[in-house]
């Protein structure tokens, strides 16, 4: 403890807008757009602004899984928000999602739009509307629902705790990475024991608890992300492996994947998705090789 850098933090805080951290050019301490911009509409029901970070990736496979199960109205637009260039700031966007994070989705499909936000949320009005991937019966139910707010609640600890310090952090502090390492792994632990008892996180079923965890966790477990694989000893978590590939396999997860992917393989990257003839004519493969025409 003796080694930690000491701050004694002044009695207000002042905001130092050249920190250097890797986010320094989007993170403000205030709410709201920064400049005039509308959002794109498509011709579909659903229009999302997202980009394909876990969080978004959440939305894009629950609309891929309605898809398949023939739920028409799930139809979407998938716009991409660089997130990185400051697009979450844009007016349009502020106004579906007041708190200037991806995903964000407005459902165009009745007589006046709703705007829904926070991936949790969305993925619930979905759940909703289309009465899928939330089991009716009450015991089943809450239990879907206990996992899906698990998830809201735990990952800001692995995403803005452990990643943060453990990758992002412009100095190695021990302190922080033991506190947030330490806690990913008790997260991954109670996911593992939670996958030794049941198929899926609500029980048998593959419910919108999994469409929220898997992005994360399964992600985590695949070493895909922060490149901690090694350092949290993933593989050592067999339940969550197990449940991990068996997602993955899902065609509409390989589909919902690749919405609004930006980085990866060309062939892995579809930044617009407008219909599903777009994973065959418009992945980033496609439009290396001069075919793809942007859209919108
Ligand atoms: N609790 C939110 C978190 C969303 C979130 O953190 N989105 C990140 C990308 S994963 C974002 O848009 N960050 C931009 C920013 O912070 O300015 C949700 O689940 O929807």
């Amino acid at each position: 403890m003796s080694d930690f850098p000491s701050y004694t933090p002044p009695k207000v805080w002042t905001w130092d807008k050249e920190n250097g951290g890797r986010f320094a050019n989007i993170n403000r301490p205030i709410a709201g757009s920064t400049h005039e911009k509308e959002l794109p509409v498509g011709r579909q029901p659903l229009q999302l602004y997202s980009l394909a970070t876990p969080n978004g990736v959440k939305v894009t496979v629950m609309l891929e899984e309605l898809l398949a199960l023939g739920h028409r109205g799930a139809e979407y637009d998938a716009w991409l928000i660089r997130i990185m260039d400051g697009d979450q700031f844009g007016s349009g966007f502020v106004a579906v999602n007041p708190n200037s994070k991806i995903p964000a989705l407005l459902d165009r499909s009745g007589a006046t739009p709703i705007r829904v936000f926070e991936s949790g949320s969305i993925l619930f009005y979905l759940a909703e509307k289309f009465g899928a991937f939330l089991p009716a019966d009450p015991a089943t139910r809450a239990e879907c629902m206990s996992w899906l707010f698990w998830q809201m609640g735990s990952a800001p600890y692995l995403g803005g705790g452990f990643g943060h310090f453990y990758a992002y952090a412009p100095t190695k502090i021990e302190y922080a990475i033991n506190r947030f390492a330490m806690e990913t792994k008790r997260q991954l632990d109670v996911l593992d024991r939670r996958l030794a008892q049941s198929e899926y996180l609500a029980g048998p079923h593959y419910t919108i608890a999994d469409i929220a965890v898997w992005p994360w966790y399964g992600a985590l477990a695949k070493g895909l992300i922060y490149e901690a694989g090694e350092f949290l000893e993933v593989q050592e978590y067999k339940n969550v492996q197990r449940w991990t590939e068996a997602i993955a396999a899902r065609p509409a997860v390989q589909r919902g994947r690749k919405v609004n992917r930006i980085s990866g393989e060309p062939s892995d990257q579809l930044h617009e998705r407008h219909d599903a003839g777009d994973f065959e004519k418009k992945t980033q493969d496609k439009a290396e090789a001069g075919e793809n025409i942007a859209v919108g």
